[in-house]
């Protein structure tokens, strides 16, 4: 007999499930990470096996997703959609394998499993007869869905009329719709200009585009469909295995997943997963799982289903990219031009692979949109190398002494005004140079490898030097001396003298990286090249005009109007003469017109993962020495940069003989040509 508590676990463990699934699935407003999800519902599956008399078919065990909404015409599946048994470790997966090969009973040898990602986006079902797409569907609950027809009809990946021949007379079509990282980023750019609701992730992103009566609406946002098998087929056949099927449905012009693979045995799937797995950041889409199918249907009729999964199939799982905890504080950083940055402490967490402990929370404007507290439980999503974001609050676990956050009224450093511009979201203190944390901010940069790369100075040194009032600003730091660096704390000799030789030998500098060191707001590393290259001396640089500082290709009005408030601000120009008189100097350049830069009438392609640069630096500095950077690859492509990930674009560049460099060649190339490495 199962005690109370356990009777009153499950209770509270299926309301809960299902409150989320009508939030996730109805209202296209995720309240909790996937990964608690799949927590309370391991556990519900758990004690319902434990103890089957509290069994009840309406559990959220005993079915797919939640109710479709109403407002869209209602579909019958006439093959159910199932959702996919998990695996979450290589223990879960040599189980599986062994329930295969146990079943089967055809002995140990290997299994064939065809493998692909699991894209994060929503299962949708594409029913084409006699070649004509005439529905799409959405899974709903697995027996019904959604008629989405006039919204997939706007993807330029699902074909409307099949190519080819040799299709069977009705072919159910089944694949994930989701939004590449780009397009997420695009539609919320667009959304946050236009003041409107952002998206938390790609998959909500997603799922809200295909919920629109309006196909407009949905034809504005860069969707993309991929296949992963076949439902109901009739009138015509197709081949005997799984990967042979999806060759097919790529023949008639449907999208199927460049990474598919089929493996021999379950040691290979778990290289699958880990190859993936060390991928998964340079992917362009998200992915959360890897899927691995045995490839032979007849063995897959052979295994066939238990209750809502099929036993031939299973996805394993990535670590979780979103996960909740609690928000703590909230602390105002000061950057190096004053922003102020609210930066949420956070409870420590484990997400997408490493422990999690502050995140950013941007500007006032998305405190406001999230309408966060203190003490909140907030989401906290870490997808790729982008720095972690509270996405949502779970407003349901909000404590009674939740705290408003305060956005400070002064400078939390300096005690300055506080300023907005008009257009922007960022406020910023007034202060300048005066404010402790813009002088340590400056100095950092300015010290930083690829500005004077001024080596020994780290951040804590920074921060004693600005602290003990040694240094207020960048030339300061030329005026240092050996005593005074030894009476600091934890400050050697050794350490001291090293210092001292790192910033005699930094005198010796570079135009572009003198430039870049300044810090001038929005003057990064390409557009300090660019203006080196256009005007050649500091002189012609700091008298230019407006007009002739937009006649550099890669400064617009913006960035224009920041340097002529550089250029026209005696305490700037303090500074630079004062560091010219300490003895920093770099040789002029030679000018350049756009025809006689180094890589001009060149085209390059960059793909792939750049682990040092970035791909958006690599392509701003290419531009900066002339080249014309192009998204995909030709037999007029000069050179192809391929960083890990490199996908079809590699794979063309070999097929045409184009040149093809690493990460380390490019850095080297841009070396020689006067770009710090
Ligand atoms: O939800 C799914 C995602 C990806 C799937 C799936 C898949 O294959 C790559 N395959 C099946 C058979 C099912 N769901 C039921």
């Amino acid at each position: 007999m199962p005690s109370p508590a356990v009777v009153q676990e499950i209770d509270s463990l299926r309301e809960r499930l299902d409150s989320w699934n009508y939030q996730y699935y109805v209202l296209d407003q995720p309240t909790v990470p996937d990964a608690e999800y799949d927590r309370c519902l391991r556990r519900l599956v758990e004690l319902e096996r434990e103890y089957p008399a509290l069994l009840r078919p309406d559990s959220p065990t005993q079915r797919v997703g939640a109710a479709p909404l109403e407002r869209f015409r209602q579909v019958t599946h006439e093959v159910p959609m199932l959702s996919l048994d998990n695996a979450f470790n290589e223990q879960d997966m040599l189980d599986f394998n062994r329930r295969l090969q146990d079943r089967l009973g055809d002995g140990e040898a290997p299994l064939e499993f065809a493998c692909e990602p699991k894209l994060d986006g929503i299962a949708v079902s594409l029913l084409y007869r006699g070649g004509v797409l005439e529905r799409a569907a959405t899974r709903g609950d697995g027996s019904t869905g959604e008629d989405i027809t006039h919204n997939v009809r706007t993807i330029p990946s699902v074909p409307l009329r099949l190519r080819g021949e040799g299709y069977p007379q009705v072919l159910e079509v089944r694949g994930e719709i989701y939004l590449p990282r780009a397009g997420f980023e695009q539609i919320n750019a667009r959304a946050r200009a236009q003041g409107e609701k952002m998206f938390v992730n790609p998959r909500n992103a997603a799922a809200g585009s295909l919920r629109q009566l309006d196909a407009r609406i949905t034809a504005t946002r860069p969707l993309e469909m991929c296949c992963y098998g076949v439902g109901l087929v009739s009138g015509g056949d197709l081949p005997a295995q799984h990967s042979a099927v999806l060759a097919r449905l790529q023949q008639w012009g449907l999208r199927i997943n460049a990474e598919s693979l089929v493996v021999q045995g379950i040691e290979a799937c778990d290289e699958y997963y880990q190859r993936l797995a060390a991928r998964r950041d340079a992917l362009p889409y998200d992915i959360d799982g890897i899927v691995f199918k045995v490839n032979d249907l007849a063995l897959q009729q052979r295994l066939g289903f238990v209750s809502r999964a099929p036993r031939w199939a299973i996805a394993r799982k990535f670590p979780a990219q979103e996960e909740m905890t609690r928000l703590l504080d909230v602390e105002f950083q000061v950057g190096r031009t004053g922003a102020i940055t609210p930066v949420a402490r956070l409870e420590p967490v484990f997400v997408g692979g490493v422990t999690v402990s502050n995140a950013t929370l941007h500007n006032s404007d998305e405190i406001e949109r999230l309408g966060v507290r203190l003490g909140d439980v907030v989401v906290v999503r870490r997808a790729g190398d982008v720095i972690p974001q509270v996405v949502s609050v779970v407003l349901e676990r909000r404590p009674p002494d939740a705290r408003p956050i305060v956005f400070p009224a002064s400078c939390p450093v300096c005690a300055s005004p506080l300023e907005r511009a008009e257009d922007e979201a960022v406020v910023r203190c007034m202060g300048g140079l005066v404010c402790a944390a813009q002088q340590k901010a400056a100095i950092r940069h300015f010290a930083s490898r690829r500005a004077m790369d001024i080596e020994g100075l780290g951040d804590k040194l920074v921060e004693q030097l600005v602290d003990e009032g040694l240094v207020a600003n960048v030339a300061g730091l030329y005026h240092l001396q050996r005593e005074q660096l030894l009476a600091l704390e934890r400050l050697g000799e050794k350490s001291a003298d090293k210092l001292l030789a790192a910033l005699e030998r930094s005198k010796h500098t570079t135009l572009p990286r003198f430039i870049f060191a300044l810090g001038i707001r929005e003057v990064g590393e390409a557009t300090a090249l660019a203006l080196a290259r256009h005007f050649g001396s500091w002189e012609a640089l700091a008298g230019a005009s407006e007009e002739q500082l937009l006649a550099v290709s890669d400064v617009g009005p913006v960035v224009a109007d920041h340097l002529r408030q550089f250029f026209d601000s005696p305490s700037s120009l303090a500074v630079v003469a004062q560091l010219r008189e300490v003895g920093v100097s770099w040789p002029d350049l030679e000018l350049a017109g756009a025809a006689d830069l180094p890589l001009a009438g060149q085209i390059w392609v960059v793909t792939g993962k750049l682990e040092q640069l970035g791909r958006d630096d690599a392509t701003a500095q290419l531009q900066a020495l002339g080249a014309r950077v192009a998204g995909s690859v030709s037999a007029r492509t000069t050179c192809v940069v391929a960083g890990p990930g490199a996908g079809s674009k590699l794979g063309k560049a070999v097929e045409l003989g184009i040149e093809v460099i690493d990460e380390g060649a490019l850095l080297a190339l841009l070396a020689r040509h006067g770009m710090a490495p």
